[in-house]
């Protein structure tokens, strides 16, 4: 009966550790996928879009979503460009600090390399973007031709990163209206591997425009409307930069396509990271 027992246990214990190994093969096989050592580029289409809330319409929307004090909303005519269909992965950043011994913070490049890097500041992001155009000017590919070409790799504005989530329809959250669990990550408590949710729904089929890390954008944070010259003149010493989509921890409605999150750039945040942009 004891030895029984024993061999009970000794399956259990077989029957635990690969359901740790497939568990871990499912994490690197995602991993293998989402945190290549390039962007996957999605092309967003250019034309116009509407862009912002207006809290009178949608209980929803925050103040600073609505275009003027005598329109909720307003359309914003952008050109072409891509966008990466994942936010920047812990594995991505790693290379970046390896290769160029950038300061970064510790805790950047010490979660799983599946994840999204997070306790990036502006200045980080900026980095990482720079480097990015200067590796794929070497690099084989269609990315690389374009770069060759001229174009550039940086944060998207948030004109660009709210066209990429919502498209033309002006839709509240990447699939739809309403909050889905199911096609991001939030109202939870730690970030997930980038790709992880599927959303079949979404305008362009990025992953994680809701939710897992905020991330910034090149634009400074300033009262709509947008002015798609970004004019920075005015801005003071202590401006703040704009982060769209909201993290794993935050309720719905800071997940929102339209939702405008500010931090300074010096912010390094458990909860914010980035996505890359190939602009012309
Ligand atoms: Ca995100």
């Amino acid at each position: 009966m004891y030895r029984a027992n024993r061999v009970a246990m000794r399956i259990l214990a077989c029957v635990a550790l690969a359901v740790a190994l497939v568990s871990t093969s499912v994490e690197t096989r995602q991993g293998a996928a989402a945190a290549s050592e390039w962007p996957e580029w999605v092309e967003i289409p250019g034309g116009p879009f509407t862009m912002g809330a207006d809290p009178a319409a949608d209980p929803r929307a925050f103040e600073n979503e609505k275009w003027s004090p005598a329109q909720g909303e307003g359309t914003v005519d952008l050109p072409s460009f891509y966008l990466a269909r994942h936010e920047v992965t812990v594995a991505q950043f790693a290379a970046f600090a390896r290769a160029t011994k950038a300061p970064i913070d510790a805790n950047a490049i010490a979660g799983a390399p599946s994840h999204p890097v997070a306790f990036v500041s502006w200045p980080n992001a900026i980095a990482y973007c720079r480097w990015l155009e200067s590796a794929l000017a070497k690099a084989d590919g269609p990315a690389g031709d374009l770069v060759r070409a001229g174009w550039h790799v940086r944060l998207p504005t948030e004109a660009q990163w709210e066209k990429a989530a919502r498209g033309g329809d002006r839709r509240a959250f990447p699939w739809g209206d309403q909050p889905r669990r199911d096609r991001a990550n939030f109202e939870g408590s730690a970030t997930m591997p980038v790709g992880q949710y599927p959303c079949p729904e979404c305008p362009y089929g990025l992953s994680d425009m809701s939710g897992n890390v905020w991330e910034w954008t090149s634009s400074p944070y300033q009262p709509y409307p947008y002015d798609p010259a970004d004019d920075r003149s005015n801005l003071d010493a202590d401006a703040l930069w704009v982060m769209r989509g909201g993290h794993y921890g935050d309720p719905a409605r800071q997940v929102r396509t339209t939702t405008r999150g500010a931090a300074d750039p010096g912010a390094k945040r458990a909860f914010i990271g980035l996505r890359v942009a190939l602009v012309r």
